[in-house]
């Protein structure tokens, strides 16, 4: 069993891999100008023309690309190619404006399902697994994604999609799943309902889980590791590149290698746009030096990462990004104070309490306010008002302590906080309902 899907590109030296992206961004970049009137005005703007781009090194001459461009130009302002080339669509889940609809050749599907395939394989997957998969299936990436890849490397998968939990634990256990795939809140719920209903993380035959979607803390990855009696991986991906399988996780858990014979990624300042030395926190930028259907150039993630080069024991060459620190419009600024809902995870988890908890900010009087509603374990639980509001204090003390300002915490009943089966909604921030 190889520990590589696609060994020779995996491993394939720093000038072998630049080769190769300075060959596909040539080309690349003239087929989209020919195809793509959108991204031809942009780059005429900024007077910029196919014949100036030789090499990744000219990429910084290109515009960005942004969200904004993604709404103005639904939704066939950024097509590729014909459209009778194209073979699918996939759009984000996202609640408000329009949402992102991409476009698919079949090599752009092939190419994608290739990348999960290969974080499948990073995990310890082959043709001898059960590759269960419960990420949702329709629209969404996550599901269609990590299905290519399963059957590319051979797995017997189960399409499964999310939800009907019952049901995906006795699936699990009777076809002897040995690799999971969903969202982390999603694999948390799978553990303790496991739990529930009297097994034992031995009593699974999982190895592995592949998970990703949304944020999640090293915190929450020895939580679920243990709970599932698994190795946890990250996945990393977005619609507008492809879905799961940009970046992926091996054994060495340090980070996530970006499949950049594929993706270009670049940090920037997100301010200032300038482009950063390696090692430096800033704004992810990809560009696809591959698909067809919907070739994003520069496209600005908002994810905050840093990428580093150094040697992976794991042998794979390709650049690592670090977990996603929050987009910078998760961010939240609670009276002028910057906050990310991983720094509450990492407090709560910490300090012994669930996965199981919602932030809510508001504004009253002028004043923001920040109230962390988190679930006590059965365990914790106990009807002494006393025992509870010290509990209370001291996790205040803690959250004081990483955030630098003071929530207020209700410390609930077990099973309180709504269960997520896909992404999971940590932050209702009430302000932007009234401004
Ligand atoms: O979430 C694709 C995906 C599916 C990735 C399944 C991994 C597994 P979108 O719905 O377009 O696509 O959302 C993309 O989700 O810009 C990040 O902010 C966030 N995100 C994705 N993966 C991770 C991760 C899919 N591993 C947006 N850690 C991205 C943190 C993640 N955030």
């Amino acid at each position: 069993m190889s520990k590589y899907y696609q060994q020779d590109i995996e491993t394939a030296s720093r000038e072998e891999i630049l080769a190769i992206q300075n060959e596909k961004i040539a080309k690349q970049v003239k087929r989209v100008y020919e195809n793509v009137p959108y991204y031809r005005d942009l780059m005429d703007k900024k007077g910029v023309k196919p014949e100036d781009i030789h090499s990744v090194e000219d990429i910084q001459k290109l515009p960005f690309l942004t969200k904004s461009d993604l709404r103005e130009a639904y939704p066939y302002g950024l097509l590729g190619c014909d459209l009778k080339d194209c073979v699918r669509i996939q759009s984000t889940s996202g609640t408000t404006g329009k949402r992102v609809v991409a476009f698919y050749t079949q090599s752009d599907v092939d190419l994608w399902e290739e990348c999960c395939a290969r974080a499948i394989v990073a995990a310890g997957g082959s043709n001898e697994d059960v590759c269960q998969v419960c990420y949702g299936y329709g629209l969404f990436t996550g599901g269609p994604g990590l299905n290519g890849g399963s059957h590319k490397v051979g797995c017997l998968t189960l399409p499964m999609s999310s939800g009907n939990t019952e049901r995906q634990i006795q699936f699990m256990m009777d076809l002897g799943s040995t690799i999971i795939c969903c969202t982390p809140s999603y694999a948390a719920y799978i553990g303790e309902t496991l739990a529930a209903m009297g097994y034992k993380p031995e009593d699974n035959k999982l190895k592995a889980g592949i998970f990703g979607a949304e944020p999640w803390t090293e915190e929450m990855r020895q939580s679920i590791q243990k709970s599932l009696g698994i190795k946890a991986y990250d996945i990393y991906g977005l619609t507008e590149i492809s879905g799961p399988g940009v970046a992926f996780e091996c054994e060495a858990q340090t980070g996530m290698h970006i499949n950049e014979d594929h993706f270009y990624a670049e940090v920037i300042n997100p301010e200032t746009g300038e482009v950063l030395p390696e090692g430096e926190k800033g704004e992810l930028v990809f560009t696809c030096l591959d698909k067809v259907g919907f070739p994003m150039l520069r496209y600005r993630t908002r994810d905050i990462c840093v990428l580093t080069r150094e040697k992976c024991s794991c042998g794979r060459t390709h650049v690592k990004m670090t977990k996603p620190m929050g987009r910078s419009d998760d961010m939240l600024i609670i009276r002028g104070v910057n906050v990310f809902p991983s720094q509450i995870e990492t407090v709560l988890l910490n300090e012994g309490y669930t996965p199981n908890y919602q932030i809510l900010v508001d504004r009253v009087n002028n004043s923001d306010t920040l109230d962390i509603n988190v679930e006590l374990a059965p365990e914790q639980f106990t009807d002494k008002i006393r025992d509870i509001q010290a509990r209370e204090k001291a996790l205040e003390g803690a959250m004081r302590s990483m955030l630098g300002i003071g929530p207020k915490i209700h410390l609930l009943a077990p099973g309180s906080v709504v269960r997520s089966e896909g992404k999971a909604v940590r932050v209702i921030d009430k302000r932007k309902l009234h401004d």
